[in-house]
């Protein structure tokens, strides 16, 4: 139709879509208009791979455990060739197309010089990054730098990639560094911005008042200049330039590109339909984030050791949450599998099915391990099951045998890690998490649920899936007036409620 709608460009670690919304008599509605896939690529040097096999088979081009990696990368031209595509296909459905607002995950950026950029972008899951924790430990420590950024540890922040960056010369090229939603931003828009919520994840924004923290720049060789002006979440970006319009056959000036949560958690968090504040969240797909919303940051020794992060929210909110692993474990194990079924003269391991596995897991009666699922050997690709395997052979413990029991004790796993993550985020905070809502692709998964639901001891509320995409939407809606401008983020939530089901699970 010709009302007015909205797009949220989200890209997601193995895929990427774009959504248009629409709002009429107080709901939202949406419909996925492109769909693409995400696929990293690995660099690797010349010849130096040759005869040498990561953990003795191929990984379709995405271990970064063999030798002579040079390293593993986003194909940032790919995405962005499909966000115009997909922003062209939004144009046609909805004519009345009026902002454009992008996430994706936290913390990957491009250097670029004269606008230009300079290589390209690192995947987070890049081995490089435990050099850059030396390289800036040794000038501010962890407990230094949770009290200027509230940050969980992890070895891929911006500002440790930064630091293996410094050391090989090439920052010493670059006159700006843009996360990447804001490249993509500035591709569409020639403007060049630094989306608050994503700023949040580099380590490089102050806690105590989220301004850049020019200070720790400097001690840290990273030219404060390199950082663009901070926008939040409803400001505008600018209309798509000239050369965007056109190809996209939009009339110029009409379509802003509007920022979001950019960082994709943070708009995740803002579609939770929490219907009280004493209730937790996962945010559930690769990556699972669990954790409160607050209205203040906890900064304690406690919360540091804990590995909790008070990552920007859209509105000011603090994401207390911890980064605990998610669906990779799962989806890295299934691309194993097939992989070995492929092989030739390879047993047949039982199918690599997800679905005939979920279905298989959750009839497996046999008491499984539960392991450490955040443990750092998982981070990388590679063959998951192996590493399991490893781990509970260092401690002594039975692994997991077959498929079934090994997608069944990464479930449990996550579980538990979830379990023990919301009963540590209520004592760190003193607020209570009497329910736990689940959203995101893992709120699909009903083992995954019931199993939450049984070691966290609380009622689960699952959905909605898309909620990255919706948290996008509304925050675009109410900057285009297309709901009060007024309207808090509780408000937003309403909608959420009144417009997408949920599915309960019992303790
Ligand atoms: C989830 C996510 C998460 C970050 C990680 C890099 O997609 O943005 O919040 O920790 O990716």
């Amino acid at each position: 139709g010709g009302g007015p709608a909205l797009a949220a460009v989200d890209l997601g670690a193995t895929s990427g879509r774009v959504v248009v919304g629409r709002i009429a008599s107080g709901r939202l509605t949406m419909e996925q208009v492109a769909r693409f896939p995400n696929t990293p690529v690995l660099f690797t040097e010349g010849h130096s791979t040759e005869g040498h096999s990561t953990e003795g088979h191929s990984t379709e081009g995405l271990s970064t455990e063999g030798e002579g990696a040079e390293g593993l990368h986003w194909n940032i031209q790919a995405l962005y060739g499909a966000v115009e595509e997909g922003l062209g296909a939004a144009l046609r459905s909805a004519p009345g197309l009026c902002s454009v607002g992008i996430d994706s995950w936290a913390v990957d950026y491009a250097l670029l010089r004269g606008g230009r950029m300079l290589g390209v972008p690192y995947h987070y899951r890049d081995a490089r990054s435990a050099r850059g924790v030396e390289l800036v430990h040794a000038e501010a420590d962890g407990a230094e730098l949770f009290t200027r950024n509230g940050l969980q540890h992890l070895d891929f922040n911006t500002l440790f990639q930064l630091a293996a960056e410094r050391e090989s010369g090439f920052l010493d090229l670059a006159d700006r560094l843009l996360l990447l939603p804001d490249l993509l931003a500035y591709w569409l828009t020639g403007q060049a911005r630094a989306e608050a919520t994503n700023a949040s994840t580099t380590g490089l924004l102050s806690v105590a008042d989220r301004t850049w923290d020019t200070e720790l720049m400097e001690r840290l060789g990273y030219p404060p200049g390199l950082f663009a002006d901070l926008v939040g979440p409803g400001e505008r970006i600018g209309p798509l330039t000239a050369g965007v319009a056109g190809r996209l056959g939009a009339d110029r000036g009409r379509v802003q590109v509007t920022a979001v949560g950019s960082h994709d958690t943070a708009s995740a968090v803002a579609a939770v339909p929490f219907e009280t504040p004493d209730a937790a969240y996962i945010s559930s797909g690769t990556w699972s984030l669990v954790g409160l919303e607050l209205d203040a940051p906890v900064l304690t020794p406690e919360a540091r050791a804990a590995n909790f992060t008070n990552e920007g929210g859209v509105d000011g909110r603090v994401r207390f949450l911890r980064n605990v692993s998610g669906l990779w474990l799962l989806s890295e194990s299934v691309r194993t599998w097939r992989e070995s079924d492929r092989r030739p003269g390879a047993a047949r391991g039982g199918g690599a099915d997800l679905q005939e596995l979920l279905d298989e897991a959750a009839k497996v009666e046999r008491e499984v391990p539960v392991f450490d699922a955040a443990d750092e050997r998982f981070v990388p690709p590679g063959d998951m099951p192996a590493r399991i395997r490893d781990w509970c052979g260092e401690r002594g413990i039975r692994p997991p045998e077959s498929r079934a029991e090994v997608v069944r004790s990464i479930l449990e796993s996550l579980a538990a890690a979830y379990a023990r993550t919301i009963d540590a985020a209520e004592e760190l905070s003193g607020r209570k998490a009497r329910t736990v809502h689940v959203v995101g692709g893992g709120s699909r998964n009903a083992l995954l649920c019931r199993l939450t639901a049984r070691r966290t001891g609380r009622r689960v509320v699952a959905g909605p899936v898309e909620a990255t995409a919706i948290g996008n939407l509304l925050v675009q809606a109410r900057a285009a007036g297309l709901v009060s401008p007024e309207a808090t983020l509780e408000d937003l939530r309403a909608i959420v409620r009144a417009s997408f089901p949920v599915t309960v699970y019992e303790p």
